[in-house]
C-alpha cells in the first residue's frame, strides 16, 4: 500500500473510533467503498423485489381498508428502494450498473422474497415477521459509519414500524377469529418462521463479510446477535397471539435468559440465495418484465429532460 494511503487509512480508522460519519467526498479505503456498494445495492434490490409477494394480494385484500393499507405499504417499499439506490450512487456506482447486476443474477436480494404468498395470512406474517426482522437489523445499522446509508435507514425504519403494526393487526384479527382463521394464521406462521430466521444471514462463523463490516462499523451487530434479538422478541409476541412456534427444540435457556432454537436448514438457505428457491425465477422474471417492458417510460422521461436541458443551453 502506498505510504500516503497508510496515513489516510489511519486517519479514516480514527474517525470511525470517534464515531464520525464518513461522507461521499471523504477519503475511504476501496474495500470499504466496495463493501458498501454491495450491501446497499443488495438492500435496495430487496426492497423492490420485496414489492412482488405483497403486490400479489392487492387485488384480493379482504376489505377496502386492508387494500388501502397494503397499497401504501407496497408503495413505501418502492420509496425505500429509491433512497437506497441514491445512497449507493453516492459511492460512484450507477443505477444502470446496479440493475444490470440484479437482472444478470450477479447481485443478491433477500432470500425471504423467494417464498410464495399463498393466503391472506401471509400478508400479516410479512408485516409482523419480515418487517419486524428488518427493523431489528436496520435500527442498529442506522448508526453505521456511512452518512447517506445511515440517514436513509433512519427514514426507512420509521415507515417499517407502520408496516409491522399493520401486519400484527392482521395476525391479531385472524388469531382472535374463527377456527378456520386461526388455522390459516398458524399454517402461514409455520411457513414463514424459519425463512425469517434465515434473513439474518449465515452464522457468524460462516459469514465471510462480517469481519470487515463490523471493523468498519457498517454492521453494528453480528448476524447471530440480531437473529437472537428477533427470536427473543417474537417468541413472546407469538404467545400473545396464541401461535405455536414450529420448532420442537425451542427452549428457554435459564442461564442466558434467551430462547434457544433448533438448527436452521442451511441447505435450504444456500439453495435459495443461489437462485434455486421456490420463486427465484418468477421474481427475477417479473422484475425484468417490469424493467424492459416499461423502458418507454424511462425513454420518454429522459427525452423530455434532455429537451428541456437543450432548450436551457440554447
Ligand atoms: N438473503 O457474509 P454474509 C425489507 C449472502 S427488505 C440473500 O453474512 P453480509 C422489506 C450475502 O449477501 C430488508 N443473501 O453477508 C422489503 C453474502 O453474499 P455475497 C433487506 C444473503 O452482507 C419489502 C453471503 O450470503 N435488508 O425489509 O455480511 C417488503 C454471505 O453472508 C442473505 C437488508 O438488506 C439473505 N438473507 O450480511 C417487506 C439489510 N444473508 O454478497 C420488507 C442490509 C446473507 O458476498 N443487509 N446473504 O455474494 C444486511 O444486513 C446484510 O447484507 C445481511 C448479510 C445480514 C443480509
Amino acid at each position: 500500500m502506498p505510504e500516503n494511503n497508510i496515513v489516510l487509512e489511519k486517519e479514516f480508522e480514527k474517525r470511525l473510533i470517534q464515531q464520525e460519519k464518513i461522507e461521499p467526498r471523504d477519503w475511504m479505503p476501496e474495500k470499504y467503498r466496495n463493501q458498501l456498494i454491495r450491501l446497499i445495492s443488495q438492500h435496495a434490490h430487496s426492497e423492490i423485489i420485496g414489492m412482488l409477494p405483497e403486490g400479489n394480494w392487492i387485488t384480493r385484500a379482504p376489505s377496502l381498508r386492508r387494500k388501502i393499507a397494503l397499497l401504501a405499504k407496497v408503495q413505501d417499499e418502492a420509496g425505500h428502494g429509491l433512497y437506497l439506490y441514491c445512497a449507493a450512487e453516492t459511492l460512484g456506482t450507477t443505477r444502470e450498473e446496479m440493475f444490470d447486476q440484479l437482472h444478470e443474477g450477479k447481485a443478491k436480494y433477500s432470500s425471504i422474497f423467494n417464498y410464495p404468498t399463498l393466503t391472506w395470512a401471509d400478508i400479516g406474517m410479512i408485516g409482523w415477521l419480515v418487517d419486524g426482522a428488518a427493523i431489528i437489523n436496520q435500527t442498529t445499522m442506522a448508526r453505521c459509519s456511512y452518512g447517506p446509508y445511515s440517514r436513509s435507514l433512519l427514514r426507512i425504519c420509521k415507515e417499517e414500524n407502520f408496516h409491522k403494526i399493520q401486519g400484527m393487526e392482521i395476525v391479531g384479527v385472524l388469531c382472535s377469529g374463527t377456527k378456520e382463521q386461526r388455522e390459516m394464521a398458524q399454517e402461514s406462521f409455520n411457513r414463514w418462521w424459519w425463512p425469517t430466521l434465515m434473513m439474518f444471514g449465515p452464522h457468524d462463523s460462516n459469514s465471510p463479510n462480517s469481519g470487515e463490516l463490523l471493523k468498519w462499523k457498517i454492521k453494528m451487530k453480528s448476524n447471530d446477535e440480531l437473529r437472537q434479538r428477533f427470536i427473543d422478541i417474537t417468541v413472546e409476541q407469538a404467545k400473545v397471539f396464541g401461535l405455536e412456534i414450529p420448532d420442537p427444540n425451542l427452549n428457554y435457556n435459564q442461564k442466558t435468559g434467551k430462547w434457544d432454537t433448533g438448527e436452521i436448514n442451511w441447505e435450504e438457505f444456500y439453495n435459495v440465495i443461489n437462485g434455486n428457491g421456490l420463486c427465484n425465477k418468477e421474481r427475477l422474471g417479473a422484475r425484468k418484465n417490469a424493467h424492459f417492458g416499461n423502458s418507454w417510460v424511462r425513454d420518454a422521461a429522459t427525452t423530455y429532460e434532455n429537451k428541456k436541458n437543450n432548450l436551457k443551453a440554447a
